[in-house]
């Protein structure tokens, strides 16, 4: 890990370096998500690559976001990969072979391989800060005619979420998938020993050779059951109401839920923006009302955090993580204050052992925190980033204002690691991680 800049590195300094990376792992209108260990677009990195290289270059911040919707699908999901076509079935895996996504008829067809899940949509988060950043410089014009043809397919994408992922109306997206953003976190542990293991065809990880060591990514034991997911996924053609029927992964996500809440108010903005029509305007409000009453219904009384229902079983997954503040990412959320007193206490930013006030991926507190592993532990920049908007946006301007410096002063020590142990500082998982660097681009503005 080439790290610690240490304290004396100036804020021009690190921003430079920090575009560095975007133009390292620049693929030309697309960026790698890592140099190694990610060699393809994912979607919820390249929307926070596009807030990073709005402070660049505006236009290629379009750019990113044009060529993710290029694949997106018939039904509007925006896939969670879209492959490398120059990268090699070796270079990651799944590959699109194991994916096999074109048993879906909504797969694209002639555009890109793409995977068969989808990934939070920070996308029109992403897009009305890429428009809030051109709006009043010469670029103004050519992004506006951008965003106009981006708009209806930000509708069609949050729609998907809203209907194809809500069946039964409650406010609340489902997710299928520990690879739909959060990896190997205790929230999906209880649904993930219910399975039964069945046939997965032979496989050889690739993301372990990008690694100092295994412990900082999902065990082996993990990957058979995310394997055995994909398995079943695929036969159902991954078909949302075949899903919704008879699939043994289905969690009512409430982190998933209240980025589409903050996405949803981003791209009221942006209704603006291209004059869209009222009716545009009350399909998105009626969204929002949604997802704010979804979340309201899954605070837990007695801590104030918000927990994911898994729907196997009827019952709340009552772990610790950051997902549990998320009504802190909607500024009309009735549960913002306890979620203020959450983040402050020890079971989250206020823990004393912290190196830096932040928000780490697993309460210190929780019995299977492990500080190096994944999203069992360390702290990830990007969803801080998204805690210090909903801050902002709250009016929390003085907590929004202290996370911004710890993360910036993180980053400043660390580098633009995929994440960081939250008690050392030990940069962990891939270096030049391009959405770490991207929003420490955006800090810095
Ligand atoms: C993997 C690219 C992706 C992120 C996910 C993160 C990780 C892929 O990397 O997943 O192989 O584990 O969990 O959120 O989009 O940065």
């Amino acid at each position: 890990h080439p790290t610690s800049h240490g304290t004396t590195l100036t804020d021009t300094a690190l921003g430079d370096l920090a575009a560095d990376v975007l133009r390292a792992n620049d693929m030309g209108g697309w960026t790698k998500a890592a140099p190694l260990l990610y060699p393809h677009q994912w979607s919820w990195d390249s929307a926070f690559v596009a807030i990073g290289w709005a402070q660049v270059d505006v236009r290629r911040a379009m750019t990113e976001q044009q060529r993710l919707f290029e694949a997106q699908w018939a039904n509007g999901m925006v896939p969670q990969i879209v492959f490398n076509p120059l990268a090699g079935p070796d270079s990651y895996f799944p590959d699109p072979a194991r994916w096999a996504v074109e048993v879906s008829p909504d797969a694209p067809v002639g555009v890109a391989e793409t995977s068969g899940i989808c990934q939070p949509p920070v996308h029109a988060i992403a897009v009305a800060r890429i428009w809030e950043v051109a709006a009043g410089t010469e670029a103004e014009a050519d992004v506006r005619a951008e965003i106009r043809t981006l708009f209806p397919k930000l509708m069609a994408w949050h729609r998907y979420l809203a209907e194809h992922r809500d069946p039964s109306g409650s406010g609340l997206v489902t997710t299928y998938h520990p690879w739909e953003g959060i990896d190997n976190s205790p929230r999906w542990d209880a649904v993930l020993e219910r399975l039964e293991v069945g046939d997965v065809p032979a496989y050889v990880r690739r993301d372990l050779s990008h690694v100092a060591d295994a412990g900082q990514r999902p065990s082996n034991d993990a990957y058979d059951r995310f394997l055995w997911l994909l398995e079943l996924l695929k036969r159902h053609r991954y078909d949302d109401a075949a899903i919704h029927r008879s699939y043994p992964f289905l969690v009512k996500d409430v982190f998933l839920t209240s980025v589409l809440v903050m996405a949803n108010q981003a791209l009221l903005g942006l209704a603006d923006a291209v004059g869209a029509t009222s009716s545009a305007r009350a399909e998105i409000e009626s969204w929002i009302a949604r997802g704010r009453s979804g979340i309201a219904s899954t605070v837990d009384t007695e801590t104030g955090l918000a927990y994911d229902l898994d729907l196997g079983t009827g019952t709340p997954v009552e772990i610790r993580t950051f997902a549990g503040l998320c009504p802190l990412l909607d500024a009309e959320s009735g549960d913002r204050d306890r979620a203020l007193k959450n983040l402050d206490s020890e079971a989250f930013a206020g823990h004393p052992d912290l190196r830096w006030a932040m928000v780490p991926s697993t309460s210190p507190l929780e019995e299977c925190f492990d500080p190096r592993n994944y999203w069992r532990g360390p702290v990830w920049p990007i969803v801080n980033w998204l805690y210090w908007r909903g801050l902002r946006d709250g009016g929390d301007l003085v907590r929004a204002d202290a996370l911004r410096e710890a993360s910036l002063d993180s980053l400043r020590h660390v580098g633009f690691a995929e994440y960081f142990h939250p008690v050392t500082g030990e940069a962990l998982g891939s270096a030049m991680q391009s959405w770490t660097a991207a929003v420490a681009l955006d800090w810095l503005a």
